[in-house]
């Protein structure tokens, strides 16, 4: 017996196989609507939804349930503003000096440069934070396991509840990006993992015209 209790698994639900297609196919043409979007509206959104949106990436697993992220949510113009001005540096000299021909060419299609403007437009920008150690309450450090895929998972979680909500977002990545850390007062252990900007899409705003691989091209199946 461990000393640690169990409790039952009183939460779990199944369904007949016939609800288990309707559920899924439901949930699946939900989230096939999502776009990225990198042109906001500056229309405000209730700070609770984000809340609600950032609970829900929350029940993300992790490594040993050691939960090792932290979310920012900027929404002051101060901040943004400062955020803005540091990844248009990083990004001028990446598009400019440090991209390879090869990677310019993939981002071509998706039409992005080095003028981030939604950075200050979006009504929140949500800086995810990886904790490779999290902290005891004596302050002695303890090592997170797997933060990288679980912050993955929990960011993933985050991008379809903002989903779900009706907001869009983009998944930014200026690099490299440690200057949101003295701006946004993150202790120097914590890795930026991406930046969410999230609110509702401008009007009229467009998306590039491009295709989701059909299951066949990112499946296999072995069943001997
Ligand atoms: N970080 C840059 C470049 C960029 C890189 C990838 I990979 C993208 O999918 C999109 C952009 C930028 O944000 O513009």
């Amino acid at each position: 017996m461990t000393k640690y209790p169990f409790i039952p698994l009183r939460t779990y639900q199944e369904f007949p196989v016939e609800e288990m297609r309707r559920r899924l196919s439901e949930f699946y043409a939900d989230l096939d609507r999502r776009r990225t979007v990198r042109e906001f509206s500056d229309r405000p959104v209730p700070r609770d939804i984000i809340e609600q949106a950032l609970r829900v990436a929350g029940t993300a697993p992790s490594g040993a349930n050691l939960q090792p992220w932290h979310f920012v949510v900027v929404s002051g113009p101060v901040a943004k503003k400062k955020i803005r001005e540091a990844a248009e540096v990083e990004e001028r000299e990446f598009y400019e000096h440090r991209a390879s021909p090869e990677w310019l060419a993939a981002l071509e299609p998706l039409g992005t440069d080095d003028d981030k403007p939604f950075l200050e437009t979006a009504p929140y920008l949500i800086a995810v934070f990886l904790q490779k150690f999290g902290q005891l309450q004596d302050g002695r450090k303890v090592k997170h396991y797997y933060p990288v895929e679980s912050t993955g998972i929990a960011t993933g979680f985050l991008i379809a509840a903002l989903h779900k909500a009706g907001l869009v977002c983009l998944t930014h990545t200026p690099s490299p990006m440690k200057f949101l850390n003295e701006i946004l007062h993150r202790p120097m252990s914590e890795r930026p993992f991406l930046l969410l900007v999230t609110g509702y899409p401008a009007e009229g705003v467009q998306v590039p015209d491009i295709r989701r691989k059909p299951l066949e091209e990112f499946v296999s199946f072995i069943e001997d």
